[in-house]
């Protein structure tokens, strides 16, 4: 069985131990991946010091590094097979997908973080005192990048090529579970014509591993981290200890608030690929489905309808629109929660546990009183709660009523209604009237406990660098 390895300076590194990576598909073990620990994460730490503090990486102007950065998006092109076989294999994440969303916006967030570097301005500022005051956006230094399993080449792409374009160096743990495609990146940036050390790759586990010796270090600079919000509060503290800035995208409890003057076939088609998009393994899902009372019958139907018309399968079909979970673990998780809404008070109308594998049908509870787990928890599976609302102002009391401030969707034709309401939810990102479409220069990231900070065009600028204050006499 293949071996994937550590990339710790330029160079393919094994470990003493290694664990095999299971496609959940199959439940088996389809690679070994070498199982790094706090030696690894070390090593790689001081790699990527010595390339930031001794190496071209950060010297090199803009275009040069976007050149490189380029390069690297045309070969994540040129092996868009490999690369969306990885995750799906990992995962068991659609290939519809991960071919058609995931590489491509992986090679996306390279080419637009490259050319948003490259052609930004600083501030200057004349001063009445006859001094004036530029900015400077110098790198950081050395970042660690701890990633999810969920969409895993695109979420660690969308927190290294920030990174990098601005001219930092990269210590990337991936997650556990889907540890491949972040070798094939690490690869790819060497061909590209990165410098060794610039982008290091450590396997391994979070607590009382690579995850924690990487955030406990007081050689990184900063530390960009995407998963669960328990996972965030445990490397908040270990980043206190050395005063290290973190930016954090946690979880999420999406409302999706569907009024009774939406185009409802509009409405059924994005709230279905919302919730049930990557088996529900997405921070950004439209968990909570509130729709008002008028249409909540005719919604609903169409709804589980067109839930009920998803096709699973094998994840490399490129006809499958429903893949496994991710993992025996997570599906005892979701398991969980389903098992849990007879006794909670809801009811399901469809879906459910599938006889075979990992698989969960999309799953529609109604009924469900605003305490119960899945109406309050992030379940990261196929299941949305739906319950009616009357007036506008109850919807959006509804959808913020949850610790979470990641997302939301608002279906209506109404313009008004859509600015208003768009104004009023608790949320980093809203979308009207469509959902996952992002400009890679908008804010992203989430209130509560969906997060710390933002990512995206000049608020990654403001994360990845230390802007500085040069004033002149003149
Ligand atoms: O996440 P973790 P898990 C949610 C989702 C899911 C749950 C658990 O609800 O069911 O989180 O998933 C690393 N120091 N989301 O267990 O633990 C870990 O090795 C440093 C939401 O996968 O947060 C992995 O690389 N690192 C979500 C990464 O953190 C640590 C995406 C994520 O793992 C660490 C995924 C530590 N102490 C899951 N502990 C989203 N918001 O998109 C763990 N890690």
């Amino acid at each position: 069985m293949d071996l994937i390895p550590h990339v710790i300076d330029g160079r393919e590194t094994e470990s003493r131990e290694s664990l095999p990576t299971v496609d959940p598909y199959t439940r088996r073990p389809w690679a070994r991946v070498a199982l790094g620990g706090k030696d690894e994460a070390g090593r790689a730490v001081t790699a990527a010091r010595r390339a930031f503090d001794e190496g071209p990486w950060p010297r090199m102007g803009f275009a040069e590094r976007g050149a490189v950065l380029h390069r690297l998006a045309d070969l994540i092109e040129a092996n868009l097979d490999d690369l969306a076989m990885a995750d799906t294999t990992d995962m068991g994440k659609p290939i519809a997908d991960t071919r058609s969303k995931d590489v491509p916006r992986s090679a996306a967030n390279f080419r637009f973080f490259a050319d948003h570097a490259r052609l930004s301005s600083a501030e200057t500022l004349p001063m009445d005192s006859g001094h004036h005051a530029y900015t400077r956006y110098e790198p950081a230094g050395v970042v660690a990048a701890i990633a999810p399993w969920n969409f895993p080449l695109m979420l660690e792409t969308w927190k290294v090529a920030p990174a990098l374009a601005w001219g930092n160096t990269v210590v990337l743990k991936p997650a556990e579970q889907t540890p491949a495609s972040a070798t094939l990146l690490a690869r790819l940036a060497l061909e590209a014509g990165m410098p060794p050390g610039v982008l290091n790759v450590v396997h391994g586990f979070g607590p009382g591993s690579v995850g924690e010796a990487l955030t406990a270090d007081p050689r990184v600079d900063r530390i960009t981290f995407t998963g669960e919000s328990a996972t965030g509060r445990a490397i908040a503290a270990a980043a206190a200890a050395n005063l290290t800035p973190v930016s954090f995208e946690l979880g999420g409890k999406g409302a999706n608030l569907v009024f009774a003057d939406a185009d409802l076939d509009l409405a059924v088609s994005w709230s279905v690929k919302a919730i049930f998009g990557n088996a529900g393994q997405v921070c950004l899902a439209g968990s909570r489905l509130f729709v008002q009372r008028e249409v909540f019958d005719p919604f609903l139907e169409r709804f589980v309808a067109a839930a009920e018309a998803l096709v699973p399968g094998d994840p490399k079909d490129p006809a499958t629109q429903l893949g496994p979970l991710s993992s025996a673990e997570h599906y005892a998780k979701v398991k969980g929660y389903i098992d849990g809404v007879p006794g909670d008070g809801g009811k399901i109308v469809t879906g459910g546990v599938a006889d075979e594998g990992l698989f969960v049908r999309p799953t529609v509870v109604l009924d469900a009183p605003p305490d119960a787990r899945v109406r309050r928890e992030e379940i990261f599976g196929p299941v949305v709660t739906v319950t009616p609302f009357g007036a506008e102002d109850e919807a959006v009391a509804a959808a913020n009523d949850t610790r979470y401030g990641l997302n939301a969707m608002v279906f209506t034709e109404n313009l008004s209604r859509a600015h208003r309401v768009s104004a009023a939810l608790r949320a980093g990102t809203v979308w009207t009237n469509c959902f996952f479409v992002r400009d890679l220069r908008a804010p992203f990231g989430g209130a509560g406990d969906s997060g710390i900070g933002r990512e995206g065009g000049t608020y990654s600028r403001e994360f990845f660098t230390e802007p500085k204050a040069a004033v002149m006499a003149i």
